[in-house]
C-alpha cells in the first residue's frame, strides 16, 4: 500500500519541492495551507503538481483542526515545514512567531502521541539555532545559541522534538538545516532578492539593489537536494537529528559577485560600511547600494555546516554548489519566471 504523508506549509519553497519529491515515490500526498487572498500555491503550480495533492485548508495554529487530521488520517509520515520563516520578521512579530514555529509543533508532537504514535515526524529544524556559533564548522553536537525570536522558537520546537522522542518513543527527528535556496524561493531572502534585483539592473541599467550587511556568511545549498534528506531521515531504522550542509560558506557580497559575473556585469566594490557601493565597470552606474534599515538587531555572522553524519547513515550529499544554484536562480530569472 502506499504511504501517506502530511505536509505542512507544502506551499512554500521546501513544502512544494518534497511534495514532488514524495508524488515521484507513489506517496498520497495531504498538504496543510492555510487560506490567502493571493495565490500560495503558485509554486506547486508552477512545478505541475497542484492537482495530484490532498489539499487541507487550516492555519497551523488552529489547534483542533491539526488534530482531528491527524487522528482521521494517521499518515505514515508527517513533515511540518509551516513557519514564519523570514528572520526579520520575527523581530517585529515575535509571539505570532512564536505561536507557529514553537507551540504549534508541540500541538502536532501531542496529537501524534495521543493519536497516531506510529507516525513519523519531521521537524524542519534550522541552522539559526547555532547563532553565535561556538565552534566551525557546526555539526549536531554544536551548543545552540540563537540570535533571533525565529530561531528561540526554532529551538523550543527542536528540543520539544527531542523530548517526545526521548519521553514517549516517537519516531521524531529533525532536520537542522543550513540555508537552502532554489528558484522558487521567497523574493525577500537575500540570494533571491539579489537575482532579482541584478537581473533588474541588467535589463535598465538603473535599478539599484539595496542590502544590508554583506559580511554575513552562509552555507548555501539547493533545496531539491535538501527535502531528499528530509525524506531519508525518515526510512532509517531509529530516529536522529542531522545536520544537512554544504560545507562550503560565502559571503553576501561573493554571492553578488558569483551573480554579477553570470550576468556579464563588471561588478566592483568601493567605499566603505554603510557607503560601500557595487559599481557596473562597463557604465560606472551604481547597481547595489547598502541600506540600514537590513540590518538586523542581532546577526548570524557565520555558518558552515559538517553534515559528515548524513553521509554516513543516510548516504546523503549536496549535489549542486553554489555557482550551479546560482545559475539556475539567474536562468529561471532571466526566462521571465517571476515568482
Ligand atoms: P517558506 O517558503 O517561507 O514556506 C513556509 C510555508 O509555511 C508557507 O507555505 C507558508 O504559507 C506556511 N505557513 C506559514 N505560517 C503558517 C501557518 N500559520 N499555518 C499554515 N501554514 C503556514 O519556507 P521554506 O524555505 O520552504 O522553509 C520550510 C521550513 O524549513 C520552515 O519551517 C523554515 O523555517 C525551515 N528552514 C528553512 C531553511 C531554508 O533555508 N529555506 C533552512 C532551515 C530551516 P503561506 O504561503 O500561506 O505564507
Ligand atoms: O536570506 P536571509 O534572509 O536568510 P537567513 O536569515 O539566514 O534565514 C534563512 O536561513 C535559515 C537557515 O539558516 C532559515 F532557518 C530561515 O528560515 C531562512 O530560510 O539572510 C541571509 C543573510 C543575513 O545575514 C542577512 O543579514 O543575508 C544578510 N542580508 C544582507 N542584506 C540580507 C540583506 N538578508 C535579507 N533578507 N535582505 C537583505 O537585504
Amino acid at each position: 500500500m502506499n504511504k501517506t504523508a502530511i505536509i505542512t506549509g507544502i506551499g512554500g519553497q521546501d513544502g512544494s519541492y518534497l511534495a514532488k519529491n514524495l508524488l515521484e515515490k507513489d506517496y498520497r500526498v495531504i498538504g496543510v495551507s492555510r487560506r490567502s487572498s493571493v495565490d500560495n500555491l503558485l509554486r506547486l503550480r508552477t512545478l505541475g503538481i497542484l492537482d495530484e495533492v490532498e489539499l487541507i485548508s487550516s492555519d497551523i495554529q488552529e489547534h483542533l483542526s491539526i488534530q482531528e487530521l491527524i487522528r482521521e488520517t494517521k499518515p505514515e509520515e508527517f513533515y511540518n515545514l509551516a513557519a514564519q520563516s523570514y528572520v526579520v520578521d520575527s523581530f517585529t512579530n515575535p509571539l505570532y512567531t512564536s505561536n507557529i514555529n514553537a507551540i504549534a509543533v508541540l500541538n502536532i508532537l501531542e496529537s501524534i502521541r495521543i493519536y497516531s504514535p506510529d507516525t513519523r515526524f519531521y521537524q524542519a529544524s534550522t541552522s539559526e539555532m547555532f547563532g553565535k556559533v561556538s565552534e566551525t564548522p557546526q555539526k549536531e553536537t554544536t551548543s545552540l545559541h540563537p540570535r533571533s525570536p525565529y530561531g528561540v522558537a526554532k529551538l523550543y520546537a527542536h528540543h520539544a522534538t527531542i523530548n517526545y522522542r526521548e519521553s514517549y518513543n516517537l519516531f521524531a527527528c529533525s532536520g537542522i538545516l543550513f540555508n537552502h535556496e532554489s528558484p522558487l524561493r521567497g523574493g525577500n531572502f537575500v540570494t533571491k532578492k539579489i537575482v532579482e534585483g541584478l537581473v533588474n539592473f541588467k535589463e535598465d541599467n538603473s535599478s539599484i539593489l539595496e542590502l544590508g550587511n554583506l559580511e554575513a556568511k552562509r552555507d548555501w545549498g539547493y533545496a531539491v537536494d535538501y527535502v531528499e534528506a528530509m525524506r531519508l531521515m525518515l526510512q532509517i531504522d531509529s530516529p536522529e537529528d542531522f545536520v544537512i550542509s554544504t560545507g562550503e560558506t560565502k559571503s553576501i557580497k561573493e554571492f553578488c559577485n558569483i551573480v554579477a559575473s553570470l550576468l556579464g556585469i563588471d561588478l566592483f566594490w568601493e567605499g566603505s560600511g554603510i557607503d560601500e557601493k557595487g559599481i557596473d565597470k562597463k557604465n560606472n552606474r551604481t547597481c547595489i547600494s547598502i541600506n540600514e534599515i537590513h540590518f538586523r538587531p542581532a546577526e548570524v555572522d557565520l555558518l558552515l555546516g559538517d553534515s559528515s553524519k548524513a553521509k554516513q547513515i543516510l548516504n546523503w550529499t549536496s549535489e549542486v554548489n553554489l555557482e550551479g544554484l546560482a545559475k539556475l536562480m539567474v536562468d529561471f530569472e532571466l526566462n521571465g519566471k517571476k515568482f
